[in-house]
Order: C-alpha cells, then structure tokens, then sequence
C-alpha cells in the first residue's frame, strides 16, 4: 500500500476504521492508536436513477385557425341568393314607408310629427325620439306650429330649450330660433327657472320647467 502502513486488515476492520489506523505516513513511528488519518477525497457521482412516474396530461392548446374554404362556388351562389333577398326586403321597407306616411298624413316634402300620446318629461322625449331616429317637434313656421298643435291635442314639450345660456332659446338640434309663437309675457323664466318650451293647445309657447310631464311629440326630416 503506498504511503507505507504498519497495520493491515483484520478482523472487523471497516473502511472507517482503516481510515483512520490503517494507513500512517512514512517515517512516523509508532503514532499511537489517537492518531487519525487525512480524510479521504469524494468519491464520483453515483449512477442516474430510474425514471420517474409519467405527469397526468396538460390543458389542451389553443383552436387551430379555420382551414381553407374547399368550395368557393357555394358560397358565391349563397351570397348571390342574400342578395336577392336584400333587394326584395329593401323594396318592401320602401314600401312600408310610403304606407305608414300615408296613413299618418304625411305630406310629401313637409316633415312628419308623431305621437304616442304620453306625458314624460323633457329628458324622456329626447330619448325617446332619438330611439325612433328622430328628433323632438320644434316648428320651424306657423304651418309646422299648427301641425303639431293637431297631432299632440293636448299641450306638448318643442324641442326648444335655454339650457345653454338662461334667456336665449336654441333648438335642441343647435342654432337660434328662426320662428317663435310666445304666449303674452312669456317666457318669463318664472319660479326656480323655467328652461324647457310647451306649445300649449292653443298654439302659443310657454316655457317651462323640463322635469315636468307633457306630451312627447317627435319629428321626421322632410
Ligand atoms: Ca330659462
Ligand atoms: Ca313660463
């Protein structure tokens, strides 16, 4: 053994044990049994254990994209067919139109004012008529002022209002009035302030409060 030992293996020596008796470097004599060896170098790394247990599955990955159309000439002859279709329903709303003008008496080139009869309050007239795509009544002349007079039968709220700048009266579509038809001494902004315009059944103006109810009346362009 190199290094030199005076003890061997015997009986019940381990590889511990050896470490540190067996082995003694040359020239010390008789180093007496509390004398301890150099501790050893690490040995190399063990083998690679057997693989583990498979993993439960992963969350599927994400839809592929469509694959190409196989056909284009099916789709031509759907598209064609909607077409066809768009066409007949077009005609057909045109013509719905042109009936429900008639039966409303509208007259052609001059607007369209309509009513369902109810009370709300300002802010609900022009919810209202904005879900109708139109607009609230505002009459531009005596003529239009007499044809919601006759629609609404009961005092209505114009499309009118001095919600801006208090004392100057716009149309609530924008711009200044261009006709006005105001009952005597009025508008007077009376009380805690009156910013909203009813045309009352007589056909003169009135303003008035906007939270208050009237008749709602609502207008389609010429
Ligand atoms: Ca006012
Ligand atoms: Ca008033």
């Amino acid at each position: 053994m190199p290094g030199g030992s005076s003890a061997g293996w015997g009986e019940g020596t381990n590889v511990e044990s050896c470490l540190a008796l067996c082995w003694r470097p040359r020239g010390i004599t008789d180093p007496g049994p509390t004398y301890q060896g150099f501790r050893g170098l690490q040995g190399l790394p063990g083998k690679l254990g057997p693989p583990g247990n498979t993993g439960a599955p992963g969350i599927p990955g994400p839809r592929g994209q469509k694959g190409d159309r196989g056909d284009n000439s099916v789709a031509e002859a759907k598209l064609a067919n909607l077409d066809r279709q768009l066409q007949s329903l077009r005609s057909e709303l045109d013509h719905m139109k042109k009936l429900q003008a008639f039966s409303l008496g509208k007259m052609s080139g001059k607007k369209l004012f309509v009513t369902n009869g109810e009370r709300m309050p300002f802010s609900q007239v022009k919810a209202l008529c904005a879900g109708l795509r139109a607009t609230v009544a505002a009459p531009k002349n005596a003529e239009e002022n007499k044809a919601i007079q006759d629609v609404a039968k009961d005092t209505a709220f114009l499309g009118i209002t001095d919600e801006a700048t208090e004392g100057q009266f716009m149309y609530v579509t924008g711009g200044r009035l261009t006709y006005s038809n105001w009952k005597k001494d009025e508008p007077n902004d009376h009380g805690s302030g009156e910013d909203c315009v009813t045309l009352l059944s007589n056909g003169l103006w009135n303003d008035i409060s906007c939270t208050a109810s009237f008749i709602a009346v609502c207008e389609f362009p010429a």
